[in-house]
Parts: structure tokens; sequence; C-alpha cells
């Protein structure tokens, strides 16, 4: 039985400390034994393959350290290492990333305005996630995730300006100015969800109504490796093995839940086994030609019937939990330089850009130009926006035609009749 002072420090949040920082690195030491490599520039392409045109295809070469398989044996293996893609869709994801990057900074620096109120967590450093994956999603395709979610707002059918515009809590806002950071939808997506884990059971109900309805898209359901120890993922897993749902299973490793490191939440932080039968995929998610391979793999995997699939993208966020967390309390500033400096996904993609010829140093810059004057725009739009009409608060809460005959506000006095 462990004794009252481990049961403690296992309780106790993890603090910088020289020696917890002793062990820090030794568990991230043991951590990366088990994983993939987070590199975000190891792949590699033939230069005499390379086309002169921008939308001509050729081939890339991931690095062997891209993925890590579990039991796909059975199913003809994992992703090819070589994937094809083209100079003008390298330049979209590149141009994509940068414009997620420069939008989630500008809600930093509003909500450090007051301009944003409220819970704001961003997705610093984890861009190649949701671009990786856009870049193999098929339009009908469907995804749900929890609430770092603003980068897929935007690759779903979101505007910049109606993600700003929902940070301030505006009109404009894509869920009209009442759902704010963690509440954003498209017609594919959704959300944007509060409730740690919750999104995974509803993710497995979405591949229910796909195959249901005879509807040959797959469905993505995004989890942290916070929320990957609730049995309701795991009750999600079973259904969809059962039922060969078209789901697949993605825990977004960041390597913490709030503060709190993977290594002490889990038992065990190879996320991409931990589906019992179901087959899993672990990938190295900061270069974003790993994420697109592998969504196509994915999406591919569970459309020809083979049911779910777990997949774990292996990421890291720069910045805290939320914007009220400094991020820096339960890790050491030289593990988020590291991480900075030789992971970063959008530097990785530039050098292979560069060094393919794809497009040269200045058209890179016009393109980080542009994004920040998109994003101004954006956020000067949003600003002019009005703020939803009182009555609207009663709104969107039920199904039109679905909604009781009277709800109680939040007082006992404030009622409001629908009928
Ligand atoms: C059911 C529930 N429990 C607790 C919380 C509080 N909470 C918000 S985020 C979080 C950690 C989740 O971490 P992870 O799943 O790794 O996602 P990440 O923030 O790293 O993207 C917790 C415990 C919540 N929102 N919902
Ligand atoms: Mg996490």
């Amino acid at each position: 039985m462990a004794s009252a002072s481990s049961l403690r420090s296992l309780l106790r949040p993890a603090r910088a400390t020289a020696m917890s920082r002793a062990s820090m690195s030794l568990r991230s030491s043991i951590a990366s034994s088990r994983s993939v490599h987070i590199t975000a520039d190891a792949s590699s392409a033939d230069p005499s393959s390379i086309p002169e045109s921008q939308s001509d295809a050729f081939k890339v070469q991931l690095s062997p350290d891209s993925f890590k398989e579990y039991r796909l044996d059975g199913y003809g293996g994992g992703p090819a290492l070589e994937y094809e893609t083209s100079k003008e869709k390298l330049v979209w994801m590149y141009e994509s990333m940068v414009k997620m990057r420069r939008m989630e900074m500008a809600a930093d620096s509003l909500y450090k305005q007051k301009l944003i109120r409220g819970f704001c967590h961003l997705a610093i450093g984890q861009e190649a996630v949701a671009i990786g994956m856009e870049a193999s999603m098929k339009a009908e395709d469907k995804l749900i995730t929890a609430y770092r979610c603003h980068p897929f707002t935007v690759m779903r059918g979101g505007s910049i300006k109606s993600v700003i515009a929902e940070l301030f809590g505006r009109e404009a806002g894509i869920s009209k100015g009442k759902g704010g950071s963690m509440h954003m939808f498209t017609p594919t997506f959704f959300g944007g969800n509060g409730i740690v884990g919750a999104q995974v059971p509803v993710g497995a109900g979405l591949a229910f109504a796909q195959k249901y309805n005879g509807d040959k898209n797959a469905v993505f359901a995004m989890y942290g490796d916070g929320a990957s120890n609730q049995g309701q993922v795991f009750e999600a897993y079973n259904m969809a093995k059962l039922w060969n749902l078209p789901c697949v299973f993605i825990c977004e490793n960041n390597k913490y839940g709030m503060g709190t490191p993977a290594e002490r939440s889990s038992m065990n932080t190879s996320y991409y086994t931990r589906g019992d039968v179901i087959p899993g995929l672990q990938v190295n998610a900061m270069d974003v030609l790993a994420v697109a391979a592998a969504t196509k793999f994915a999406s591919e995997f569970t459309l020809s019937d083979k049911g779910p699939l777990v997949m774990e993208l292996v990421t890291y966020r720069y910045g805290g939990h939320s914007l009220s967390d400094p991020g820096t309390t339960y890790r050491t500033r030289d593990e988020i330089q590291a991480m900075r400096s030789s992971s970063d996904p959008i530097q990785g993609l530039k050098s292979k850009i560069l060094e393919w010829g794809v497009i040269d140093e200045s058209s890179l810059k016009k393109i980080d130009k542009a994004a920040k004057e998109e994003v101004d725009q954006a956020v000067e739009e949003a600003k002019k926006s009005d703020w939803p009409a009182e009555k609207t608060l009663w709104d969107d809460i039920y199904y039109p035609g679905s909604e009781p005959a009277y709800m109680r506000g939040r007082e006992r006095e404030e009622v409001h009749y629908y009928k």
C-alpha cells in the first residue's frame, strides 16, 4: 500500500525545483524513448523529382521516426513514409499555420488588454495538428474537439473575424457572441466543448450517424492526454469497435493536462496503444507533413470498413494551459525554449520550403506580413460589431421548435416565455 507521504507527493502540484527539474528531465528522457521523435524538419525530397510547376505532385520522404504502430499488422500496416504533395499545397500549409499563430497571438494580446474576458485556451505551438489534419480531411468529414478549438474553427470554414468577434462576445462572432472561446462550431465542426472528455462519446455518436445514414465520411474525435483516462473514452472506444464505426479517436498529447505532466496522470503514456483491440498510430505532430500523411491514412483506414483507429498526435503547447496560467511553474523555461528552437512546426516547414525551392525567402516574408495584416484587419472589424441584443440570450438554447413553454433566468423573477 502507498504511504501517506508518497500519496501526498503524487497529489502535490509539480514545482520546478532543482530536484523536480532533475526528475522532469529523467521523465522526459523516459517519455521520449517511448515516443516518436518530435522534430519538424526531418522529411526529405529528391531534388530531381521536384517539378517547376506549383500544382504538379511530387513525393516527399517522411522520417522513419514519424510514426509508431500498434496492432496495425493485421490490417496491412501503417502509413507509407512516402507522402505526395505539391508546391502550392506546402505554401497553403505554411500560410495557414502562420495565420493561425498570428490569430492566437492577437488573442493573447487582446486578452491582456482585457478586451477578451473569461476562458481562453490557445494552440500556439500545436499548429501542425489542425493544419496537417485539414490538409487530408474531406470537406464533409466531421471533427469534434475540446476547448482548444480556434484553429479548427477556421480550418473547418469559420473566418478569423468570426473567431475574434466570438472571443470579444460580439454579434459577428461565430456563435453570435454567446459562446466564447470554448464554444465555436461550423457545419462540419461540432465544437469547441468545455467539459473535458465529453466530446469523445459525442464523436462516436457522430460516427454512428455517418454509418446509419450511409454517408461515407470519417469522424475525428479529439481529446487531450489529460482527458485520456476517463471512463467515457473507453466506453466510446468499445461501442465504436463493436459497431465498426468510422471514427478516428485522436489523443492530442501536448505533454500536459493543465499543470500536470502526462507521466503523473497516465499509467501508460503511449496513448496510441490504449484502445485494446483497436489498432493505433502515434504521430510526430510537430511535423505538419507527418500529420497530413497520418490523417490521410486514418481516413482511408476507417472508411474502408476497418472500424475505429486510435491516433496519438504528439505535440507541445508553448503557452500556459489558458491565459490565466503563465505555464512556467510546472515546467522549465529551458524545456519550452528547446521545443521552440528545435521542433517548431512553422520553422520546420519553412526550412523544407526553402530547401526544396518551393518559394524564396522574400515570398515567405510577404506571406508573414499578409497574415499579420489579415489578422489585424479582422480584429478591427470584430471590434466594430455590436454586442448581442439582450433578448437573443434566450435563442439557440433548444433546437428550434423544441423549446419548453418557458425558462427561468438567473433570478427567480426573470422568466422568458417561448410560447
Ligand atoms: C469534466 C471536467 N473536469 C475538469 C475540468 C477542468 N479542466 C479543464 S482543462 C483540464 C485539463 C485537460 O488537459 P488535456 O486533456 O491534456 O487537454 P489540453 O489542455 O492539454 O489541451 C481540466 C482538468 C473540465 N473542464 N471538465
Ligand atoms: Mg494535454
